[in-house]
């Protein structure tokens, strides 16, 4: 479904104008508004080249695997997509910080602005050639919680099928530039639910107990190996609901505001603001939120 939302700020309840907080740059510097507007076009663009980077290598190229830990691979076209969208941001926006998944810890954390980014996600499908995986980009404002931020810019590129979701705060959700929506199902019975597996035991575990409690009230359920991706296609309707014990901020800062601008839900798996020191994650068209909720106590 890609009909409905409105697109611009003046139709939208939030009244969003659009400029988001006050950067102050060293004295020599002048101070000026964050355009949200500029920041929205260059996340655009940051994603389209780092896609196109990543697609190449999933098609030209013998990848490069090494072992993060348990379950968990980072190839080398992570690090190359996450290189090329950190040193346009730096070279652009040279106060601006940081947080993405493969960062060894050598990018700034701190500003106005914090570009949370998942070079690849879905690396495990991209690993083994796949073609289940999205480049995922937020610009986010930090809050007075280290936990939370808030996001105002994100984009979601999935560079083999060419479709970008992009949202802006109060500006609502796009896919290729047309407005999209949430599913308007309301009956758990019809809803397509997804979720993808924790590499822990234990909470593989909980998940299992979680699918055990929401599979036989729902129409099927999906596991499509990319967070960001689900997430994006419950905005446009394809999905009704997503959920994960352990997501990490770059999986979700862009989708879950693509979502809530599509007209949709993002939380916890308490219904409560997603935190970084809790990782649970639920996105759904919003009208089944408190029904799931409800379902998995
Ligand atoms: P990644 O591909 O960037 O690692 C399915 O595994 C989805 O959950 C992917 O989006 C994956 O992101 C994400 N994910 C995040 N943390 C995870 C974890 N601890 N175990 C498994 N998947 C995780
Ligand atoms: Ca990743």
């Amino acid at each position: 479904m890609v009909k409905g939302q409105p697109k611009t700020a003046d139709k939208h309840p939030s009244g969003s104008t659009g400029k988001v907080s006050l950067i102050h740059l060293p004295k020599h510097l002048q101070t000026f508004m964050i355009d949200q507007q500029q920041i929205a076009e260059f996340a655009k663009e940051l994603a389209l080249e780092a896609g196109a980077l990543v697609a190449d290598k999933w098609k030209n190229s013998p990848l490069t695997l090494t072992s993060k830990g348990f379950r968990d691979v980072v190839t080398d076209a992570d690090f190359a997509s996450q290189k090329l969208i950190t040193d346009r941001v730096r070279q652009t926006f040279p106060t601006h910080g940081f947080l993405s998944e493969e960062d060894d810890g050598s990018l700034p954390t701190e500003g106005d602005v914090i570009w949370v980014i998942d070079p690849i996600d879905g690396t495990s499908n991209f690993s083994r050639k796949s073609p289940l995986f999205s480049v995922s980009i937020a610009a986010a404002t930090p809050t007075s919680d280290p936990n939370v931020f808030n996001s105002f810019v994100g984009v979601v590129l999935d560079p083999l099928r060419n479709e970008l979701f992009e949202a802006q705060k109060g500006k609502g959700a796009t896919l290729n530039g047309e407005p999209i929506q949430v599913s308007s199902i309301s009956d758990f019975s019809n809803a397509i639910i997804a979720q993808d597996w924790p590499r822990d035991p234990q909470e593989r575990e909980r998940t299992l107990n979680l699918v055990s409690k929401t599979v036989h009230e729902s129409k099927t359920m999906r596991s499509i190996g990319s967070a960001a991706l689900a997430l994006s296609y419950i905005a446009c309707g394809r999905l009704d609901a997503y959920f994960n014990l352990n997501l990490q901020p770059w999986d979700v800062a862009a989708a879950g505001l693509i979502i809530e601008e599509a007209g949709g839900r993002f939380s916890n798996l308490s219904g409560g603001v997603w935190r970084i020191d809790d990782k649970s994650s639920l996105g759904t068209n919003g009208t089944i939120h408190q029904k799931f909720i409800d379902l998995i106590q």
